[in-house]
């Protein structure tokens, strides 16, 4: 049976991607802050799709929890298969003179430096067995930039710039390293950068029919089943009704 470790599996993108590979028969590692959802999600997963899930409760912005929570994880389970890199953030759209430090220090720690820490030490595993796929969760906002994106856009700039770099890293492994670009999901993301404010999150989506979660999962999917002489090197996935981060048609 095969793995895939998932970050940010608690809500959007990242459960999608849980329940599409559950029920494709992989066993799976889930990683997230919020421990009953995980833990919840967990447990749906092995009752219905009969595989086996490891819920690691971590922040992946701190290394030292993170790293200790999958070393020690028994030894079979560090034959991962698949690499899901999907925890991230935008907290804030403030213009860059008004932004707030902390929520920079928020994204750049969870977007870029979280996604090197998961990847340091899943990618050494991937290396020790020479093969894996790494997929990496960036963003239209990784291919431009928009009023206000400031960090947010150059944090998922930064992953599109990690995905290169690691598949020129990895390539005598044999691992594949895949980017994923979504353009607007409908998720939490919106509620999470407008700090709860659900009326302004809402207002996101109005008169637009978005992308939804499954259908990145679905894509995430089809990037991973490709026969093993093929690589997706990148994907940039918009809704129909979106052209680019900023020129949206609403009804
Ligand atoms: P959600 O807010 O629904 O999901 C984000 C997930 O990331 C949650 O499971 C959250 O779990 C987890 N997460 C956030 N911070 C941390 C952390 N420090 N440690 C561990 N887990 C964390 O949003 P999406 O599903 O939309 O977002 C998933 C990815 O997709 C992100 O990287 C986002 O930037 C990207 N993306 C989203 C788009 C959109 O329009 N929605 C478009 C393009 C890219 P918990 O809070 O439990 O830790
Ligand atoms: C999330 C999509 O357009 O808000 O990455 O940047 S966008």
């Amino acid at each position: 049976m095969k793995t895939a470790l998932i970050t940010g599996a608690t809500s959007g993108i990242g459960a999608a991607c849980a329940h599409l590979f559950a029920a494709k028969g992989y066993n799976l590692i889930l990683v997230g802050r919020r421990e009953e959802r995980l833990k919840e999600s967990g447990r749906h997963l092995e009752d219905k799709y009969a595989v086996e899930v490891k819920c690691i409760v971590a922040d992946v912005r701190d290394f030292e929890n993170l790293s200790y929570a999958l070393e020690t994880l028994p030894v079979q389970w560090k034959k991962v298969n698949v690499l899901i890199n999907n925890a991230g953030l935008s907290q804030g759209l403030d213009p860059i003179h008004r932004g707030e430090i902390g929520d920079w220090d928020t994204m750049i720690d969870t977007n870029i430096k979280g996604l090197l820490y998961s990847t340091k030490i899943v990618s050494n595993w991937m290396v020790a067995e020479r093969s894996g796929h790494i997929i990496n969760i960036g963003s239209i906002a990784g291919k431009e930039v928009y009023p206000n994106g400031n960090v947010y856009c150059a944090t998922k700039h930064a992953v599109d710039a990690l995905s290169k770099s690691m598949r020129i890293d990895l390539l005598t492994y044999g691992i594949k390293v895949t980017a994923i670009h979504p353009g607007m999901v409908e998720t939490e993301f919106s509620k999470v950068r407008f700090k709860g404010d659900e009326g302004r999150a809402k207002k996101v989506y109005d008169g637009v029919d978005p992308l939804m979660a499954d259908d990145i999962a679905d894509a995430i999917w089809y990037v991973v089943s490709r026969p093993a002489h093929v690589n997706i090197n990148d994907m940039l996935i918009m809704p129909t009704a979106q052209a680019t981060g900023t020129i949206i048609k609403r009804d």
